[in-house]
């Protein structure tokens, strides 16, 4: 595979920006060798700055479900950025996005815009506190809500990736009001709450866990945990960053039959543009400055550009396209499971919808604990085996493998091809 051009971005990249990246996971640190540069992308395919063509399961991390540069959103973006890129002030496209959201989530009552799932959350958090006056936030070990600093404890993603069980940075003090659990662990949720449920102004969960590998809820963890939070007066934070409008029309909320009191979104919201936002119930929500003392502001909220964009991804996913979302990603599932057998490689894979999760270790995986029994260096070795063969996947054991609208059945088909070539190498 050529790789002289991404090689010498990379060099020039290292001695600019740290680590040559802008987010770490894109750096390849736990996959080794250098991060591919890419050019273009186009429908389920990307291109490196070598010209060297793979089938992308990255998707920019799940925002494209679309696929690259789909050309109906491209034409609506471009012709909303001759009318100017940002002013500062509202615009009718941001209503009608938020509209959208509203209709489509019913728990969301009402909506802000952030520019980032980072913002969402933090925001989110500090809308629960101001609401219920308490200070505590329960999270889950292994689910990532952004690098805002009450979440950076036992956190996935970037966190998992690299090991780091905290981050510098983080004071005591900023952490002090974080009580971190086990996901999937019922038991546990109903000691916390026990302990200091009349002081917890939310619990945060990633309903289906995205960002310690693919962990879906088990059967009532959803429902325990918020029955917890009603009993103790908490408010119950569905981080659906990933799979909102990614596992369903009502993201993992209308999947699994829970209301949550706030949501925050991004990703497919934004079409490839960035965009987050939260949202939730009216009284919480009208809590938020202008409206009431929780302030949030951000100059770049509401972006025109990016709410064209997010509005006309949403417009474009239509009533088939969740079923061929499940047919695509179970055929990728079936695919790699047989790979993996024939080659006598153990692993567990894992799916909700479109969110694909591979761990080399016989499992079960319900929570970090079990995902960390992965085996990282065989990931890598097979992460590196499937990017000759054309596949592009999460440089992470500790991601998520998505598919878009625009993957083909010979797409998947060649990609489970690769992954019986690759595993029956690596299995020996
Ligand atoms: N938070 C992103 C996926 N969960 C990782 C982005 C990156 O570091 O490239």
């Amino acid at each position: 595979m050529k790789q002289r051009r991404s090689v010498g971005l990379y060099s020039r990249a290292t001695k600019v920006m740290v680590g040559g990246v802008s987010s770490p996971v894109r750096a390849f640190r736990s996959v080794g060798g250098t991060p591919k540069f890419i050019a273009r992308g186009k429908g389920a395919r990307i291109w490196d700055a070598d010209g060297n063509r793979y089938v992308d399961y990255v998707c920019s991390w799940g925002a494209l479900i679309h696929g690259h540069a789909d050309g109906r959103i491209a034409a609506y973006v471009t012709q909303r950025m001759k009318n100017g890129t940002s002013f500062g002030a509202p615009t009718e496209d941001e209503v009608l996005l938020a509209e959208n959201i509203c209709r489509s989530v019913p728990s969301i009552e009402k909506v802000r815009f952030v520019n980032s799932g980072t913002e969402a959350t933090m925001s989110a958090l500090r809308v629960a506190r101001g609401y219920t006056k308490r200070n505590k936030v329960l999270k889950f070990e292994g689910c990532y809500h952004g690098h805002a600093d009450p979440f950076l404890t036992k956190a996935g993603s970037g966190m998992a990736t690299l090991d780091l069980p905290t981050s510098a940075g983080v004071t005591p003090g900023s952490v002090a009001d974080t009580v971190t659990v086990p996901y999937n662990d019922v038991g546990a949720v109903e000691e916390a709450f026990r302990k200091e449920g009349s002081g917890i102004a939310a619990a945060i969960v990633e309903p289906v866990a995205g960002n310690m590998g693919v962990v879906p809820p088990e059967r009532g963890f959803l429902q325990a945990l918020r029955r917890a939070c009603s009993d103790s007066g908490s408010l119950l934070i569905f981080d659906e960053v990933i799979t909102g409008f990614r596992v369903g029309p009502q993201g993992a909320q209308g999947a699994f039959g829970i209301k949550p009191d706030l949501t925050t979104l991004g990703k497919v919201i934004g079409g490839g543009f960035p965009v987050g936002a939260y949202g939730g119930r009216k009284e919480v929500m009208e809590m938020v400055s202008p409206e009431g003392p929780v302030y949030q502001a951000g100059t770049l909220s509401g972006n025109p550009v990016a709410m064209a964009a997010g509005l006309k991804a949403l417009e474009l996913i239509g009533s088939g396209s969740y079923s061929l979302l499940e047919k695509r990603a179970s055929a990728l599932e079936e695919g790699l499971r047989s790979a993996a057998e024939a080659a006598g490689v153990d692993v567990t894979l894992s799916r909700v919808g479109s969110m694909l999760g591979l761990f080399f270790t016989a499992g079960p995986v319900r929570n970090f604990a079990e995902a960390k029994k992965t085996d990282a260096k065989l990931y890598g070795r097979f992460f590196w085996r499937m990017l000759e063969e054309g596949a592009y996947l999460p440089p992470s054991a500790f991601e998520t493998i998505f598919v878009s609208l625009a993957h083909t059945e010979a797409d998947i088909g060649r990609t489970a091809a690769a992954a019986a070539k690759s595993l029956e190498v690596l299995g020996h």
